[in-house]
């Protein structure tokens, strides 16, 4: 991704007076400073003003609701209210322009999810969930140990859903971030019809930095569109209801073209030096398991040799390491645009299936119906999540 460029305070925001912007900004950067405790900060001193909060005197704002309203025919009042009441943040921004897979190798991605914490949790969260997650496996085809591992490295087993309300990081990114500006107002429009659907409180709503919600950190499009009723209770809630939560996984991965049963990748090596005309410059099968072998690509199979598949190349802590993906492999990019991703929870995956989990201790129940997820930390992660930023389904095409 092209380095971009840090906007400031944006235009047109809460401002009746150049001094009163200033004040503003100067306080902004005072937050900033003392540790990012922004919301603190906004909350606290600026009140009752709203700090940089939208409002219709930026002509693209007022378009946006003027157009989301006529298009869904919602009730303008209705539209301006919920847009209107979110909050420029610029954590938000700075942590879109720095996506952890970008900068990081292999080796290191891969340390920042294998870890013993997160795979030991993740055998007591099989345990604790074992019947639904096998109910569930069952029926669709993705195994227990993948949907655990999606939500093990999108939230930490929905530990970490995020602390940015929702309709503050989409209205950000769709006015405020240009470069994926067209696709955040479609995520802002999307979140505006989901809230009317399920029980969500729009004002109230928490979750990434790119508006990703819940456990399983869906966008919201893919809210609408993938997530499921696992208990049949009348409402979605991705927060948490586990049984929503693991079925709408499954569920996203059958809808982009899971396979049951099948292998999703095979550690590889190279017959022939050199990668050249190996690795697709796109996320992409390119190739097949007989065309690699041609290729002098090593790796075991059963898949018959017309089997689509991608050449994965990765940087390991000492020099160059390869995989070859297949069908699977390339629906878990589906989820989160990145090889380095799929891989991590190929192999989450495979540790916490490599040990029986232990016998489920005592766990809390989720609550009944919608809880927001706990009051959000003043301070954004220093380190996100890269789930959190691409978020299922693709917020952030990385590739
Ligand atoms: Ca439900």
């Amino acid at each position: 991704m092209t380095q971009l460029a840090r906007p400031g305070i944006p235009r047109g925001l809460h401002s009746r007076a150049g001094r009163g912007l200033r004040l503003r900004r100067g306080f902004a950067a005072a937050c900033a400073a003392a540790g990012g405790a922004l919301v603190l900060c906004a909350g606290t001193a600026l009140a009752p003003t709203p700090a940089l909060a939208y409002d219709e005197s930026r002509p693209e704002v007022k378009a946006f609701i003027d157009e989301v309203a006529a298009r869904n025919r919602l009730d303008r009042d209705w539209v301006a209210k919920l847009v209107t009441g979110a909050e420029f943040r610029q954590p938000i921004i700075d942590l879109m322009s720095r996506p952890a897979e970008r900068v990081r190798p292999w080796f290191q991605y891969r340390t920042h999810f294998l870890t013993e914490r997160r795979i030991r949790e993740g055998r007591e969260f099989l345990a604790v969930h074992r019947d639904a997650l096998e109910d569930v496996s069952r029926r669709y085809g993705v195994p227990a140990e993948i949907i655990v591992a999606i939500v093990g490295v999108e939230t930490f087993y929905g530990r970490i859903t995020g602390s940015f309300r929702v309709i503050d990081a989409l209205a950000t990114l769709a006015f405020d971030f240009p470069a994926r500006a067209p696709y955040f107002r479609g995520e802002l429009e999307q979140f505006l019809l989901l809230v009317r659907e399920a029980k969500i409180d729009p004002l109230k709503a928490t979750g990434s930095y790119a508006g990703a919600m819940g456990a399983p950190q869906f966008m919201p499009r893919s809210y609408r569109n993938f997530a499921v009723d696992g208990d049949a209770d009348g409402g979605i809630d991705l927060w948490t209801d586990w049984r929503d939560v693991f079925e709408s996984v499954a569920n996203y991965m059958v809808e982009h073209g899971w396979r049951r049963g099948e292998p999703i990748y095979a550690t590889a090596d190279l017959f022939y030096p050199g990668v050249e005309g190996l690795v697709a410059g796109r996320l992409e099968l390119a190739h097949t398991v007989d065309s690699l072998a041609g290729r002098g690509v090593t790796f075991e199979t059963r898949l018959p040799g017309e089997t689509r598949a991608m050449f994965v190349a990765l940087r390991g802590e000492d020099g160059p390491t390869y995989r070859v993906g297949f069908n699977n492999f390339w629906v878990i990019t589906r989820y989160n645009r990145s090889q380095m991703y799929a891989l991590a929870v190929s192999e989450l995956a495979e540790a916490i299936a490599a040990e029986p989990a232990p016998v489920a201790p005592e766990v809390a129940t989720p609550a009944e119906g919608f809880v927001p997820p706990p009051a959000p930390a003043a301070t954004p992660p220093a380190a996100p999540a890269p789930g959190a930023a691409t978020g299922a389904t693709g917020a952030a095409a990385a590739q």
